[in-house]
């Protein structure tokens, strides 16, 4: 195992994919129908753009030397390939029935089938992500935006090469037919749909992205870090350097969401109004109105909480007993890491209100997952709200519900307010575009999506970054855009 990878191979990486021959024909087979995926449901134009894309060469940053570079790529030229955290000497399982025995650096058979299913659920949501996007390149705000977007793009891309490598190099045929299957699904499609429901929605505009990478990719990195403490090594390790390149997605969807708000904020101020419900008003300024960027966290937020599968789970009890997937920073927890007595308090539905249960804990680690999740979602949110009480404008947006608007486990059949109260299908459909973002507020989002490519130009609708991205300024030429794009 390598800690630098090898660049000078077709498919970039530091497995020693050269000494594996089987395991590079599948890989060097797989790769032209990625491509024609790629160029098919990839980002639509600026194929032949030069973006300013980072790309891992070490799986570790060491002194001055940083684990990425950044240079001028066309997008299907990204040398996109397969790398795998260092590894742990002697690591050994950290919780499930086996704990403490050494942990798997081959394929424990008995659960086979478990694993695939992880491996392939995980893979199915990358290039779902990438397809959802396709189309926000031709309405970026800016330059900046634009390729941050490509960058998540790409990465993702990476993110699904990461499971192929997995599926191919230890499943054998049925790894290779998956891995054609993850490029012969669709996100959205009637026929072959992305395997997990948030990932069948659209992405139609650019607020639903900065949502989306925030709630969606965000459930992303909390069921890496669960995988990434499993006993089948190679899995722990390939998620591991998954999440040093998920933070950034999250970055992107936290201080784009934050620039909205800032900008809203600026623009009520300049205008002298104070009244945030007052929509017309501020949408006659051309900036989101903030009961519309309410609403869009209820949706993101909600159908994210979905991607935790069901609240009691006996799925998360086999897959934790069998030391496949953990609990977030597993090693840090201390318990006996077996949770054969312990209990978790789940929130559930009962005669018509809600009530907390001491279930198994075993059972409840979705649940357990999913309150994890909400925590971490809390502190980006704290950081929205700073920007409101900055600048004095009196508006709070909050986390609705956890049984709001659910379509997976014990809320599924409810129906639930934001703010927590079980009302009947009548007064659903009174409120509920109060409550989601309505046609008209669709409407008006999408209005707003005019393209900017003018160097350190941006949209009327979004402030500037205040952060720098190897340490460049906002008017930097990120993207040298190709006449045909
Ligand atoms: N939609 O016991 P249950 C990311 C199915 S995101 C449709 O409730 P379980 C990313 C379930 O498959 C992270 N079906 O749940 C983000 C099962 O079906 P079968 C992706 C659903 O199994 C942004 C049945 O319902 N990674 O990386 O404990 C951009 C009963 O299952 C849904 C993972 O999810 C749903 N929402 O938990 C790019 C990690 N939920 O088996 C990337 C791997 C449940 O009866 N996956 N079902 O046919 C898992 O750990 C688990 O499969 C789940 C579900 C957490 C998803």
């Amino acid at each position: 195992m390598h800690e630098v990878v090898d660049y000078d191979a077709l498919i970039p990486n530091n497995v020693g994919l050269a000494n594996d021959s089987q395991v590079q024909r599948a890989l060097e087979k797989w790769h032209p129908g990625y491509l024609d995926w790629w160029m098919d449901m990839g980002p639509a134009g600026f194929q032949t753009s030069e973006v300013y894309l980072r790309t891992a060469v070490r799986v570790e940053s060491r002194g001055d030397e940083h684990w990425a570079v950044f240079g001028y790529v066309q997008m299907p030229k990204y040398r996109w390939g397969v790398l795998l955290a260092p590894a742990v000497e002697n690591r050994r399982i950290p919780f499930g029935a086996h704990c403490g025995e050494p942990a798997w650096q081959e394929l424990p058979g008995e659960y086979r089938s478990m694993l695939r299913r992880l491996i392939v659920i995980q893979g199915d949501t990358e290039p779902a992500s990438v397809e959802q996007q396709r189309y926000l390149g031709a309405t970026a705000p800016s330059l900046y935006d634009l390729r941050n977007l490509f960058q998540v793009n790409v990465e993702e891309g990476r993110h699904l090469w990461a499971m192929v490598y997995l599926l191919q190099k230890y499943f054998g045929r049925d790894g290779r037919e998956e891995a054609q299957e993850l490029l012969r699904r669709r996100s959205g499609s009637e026929d072959a749909p992305r395997m997990l429901g948030a990932f069948n929605e659209q992405t139609p505009d650019w607020l639903s992205f900065f949502m989306f990478t925030y709630f969606t990719d965000r459930d992303g990195k909390m069921q890496l870090e669960s995988l990434a403490q499993s006993g089948f090594d190679p899995l722990s390790r390939t998620c591991r350097f998954m999440l040093t390149e998920e933070a950034f997605h999250m970055f992107v969807g936290e201080t784009g969401v934050a620039r909205i708000i800032e900008r809203t904020c600026d623009a009520m101020t300049a205008a002298g109004i104070e009244d945030p419900s007052d929509i017309r008003a501020v949408r006659s300024l051309g900036v989101i109105d903030l009961p519309t960027l309410q609403k869009k966290a209820n949706l993101h937020y909600s159908l994210s909480l979905d991607l935790f599968g069901s609240e009691v789970s006996t799925n998360a009890a086999n897959y934790f007993n069998a030391g496949l997937k953990g609990r977030m920073r597993e090693s840090e927890l201390e318990d006996d890491h077996r949770l054969v007595e312990a209990t978790y308090p789940v929130l559930r539905p009962r005669n018509g209100d809600f009530r907390t249960f001491e279930e198994p804990a075993l059972n409840a680690l979705n649940a357990r997952l999913r309150d994890d999740f909400t925590e971490d979602c809390d502190r980006g949110v704290a950081r929205w709200n700073k920007v409101l009480e900055r600048a004095g404008i009196d508006f709070e947006i909050r986390l609705p519900h956890v049984a709001f608007h659910r379509a997976i486990g014990d809320f599924a059949d409810l129906r639930v307010s934001p703010t927590g109260e079980i009302v009947g299908s009548t007064s659903w459909a009174e409120k509920q575009d109060d409550w989601l973002p309505n046609a008209d507020d669709q409407e008006y989002v999408e209005s707003l999506m005019e393209p900017v490519h003018r160097i350190g130009e941006y949209a009327g609708w979004i402030a500037p970054p205040r952060s720098k991205i190897d340490r460049k300024p906002g008017e930097f030429e990120w993207v040298r855009l190709a006449d045909a794009s």
